[in-house]
């Protein structure tokens, strides 16, 4: 995790987390794991909305390949994917966003259904698995 002296390294973990730990009760109370909570939502989603804001490719830049991670080594071989994938995954948070504030409960399902599977489809490729 942050055992690193790579400082990109540090930022990107830093940043997912943060994805990581407001998206991941949006889809516990999306399941039923966990009691609804309208106003979480509004604020996790919100936050979402503002990490989406973040250009967090420059994370992944020229050089910032190095230290033990799980991010493989198409990610620096392959930026133009990658990156596209990163936008996606963005622009799948602004509107999960949205459709929070909307208070819509099938919306939000259908936005963390799409966000979620842009984490997925980046992870498949880019992410190792240990
Ligand atoms: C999460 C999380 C991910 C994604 C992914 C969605 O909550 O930590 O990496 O959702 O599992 O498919």
């Amino acid at each position: 995790h942050m055992d690193t002296d790579e400082p990109m390294q540090a930022y990107r973990q830093s940043y997912f987390n943060l994805v990581a730990m407001n998206f991941g009760p949006i889809g516990k109370m999306l399941k039923g794991e966990m009691p609804w909570d309208d106003a979480k939502v509004k604020t996790f989603a919100s936050e979402l909305g503002a990490l989406g804001s973040m250009d967090v490719g420059r994370a992944f830049g020229p050089g910032t390949d190095k230290g033990t991670t799980r991010a493989k080594p198409g990610i620096w071989e392959n930026q133009e994917d990658f990156t596209a994938k990163l936008t996606d995954m963005r622009e799948a948070l602004a509107s999960l966003a949205v459709a929070a504030e909307s208070g819509d409960k099938k919306a939000i399902g259908a936005a963390a259904g799409a966000a979620g599977k842009s984490c997925k489809s980046c992870h498949d490729e880019y992410k190792s698995k240990e």
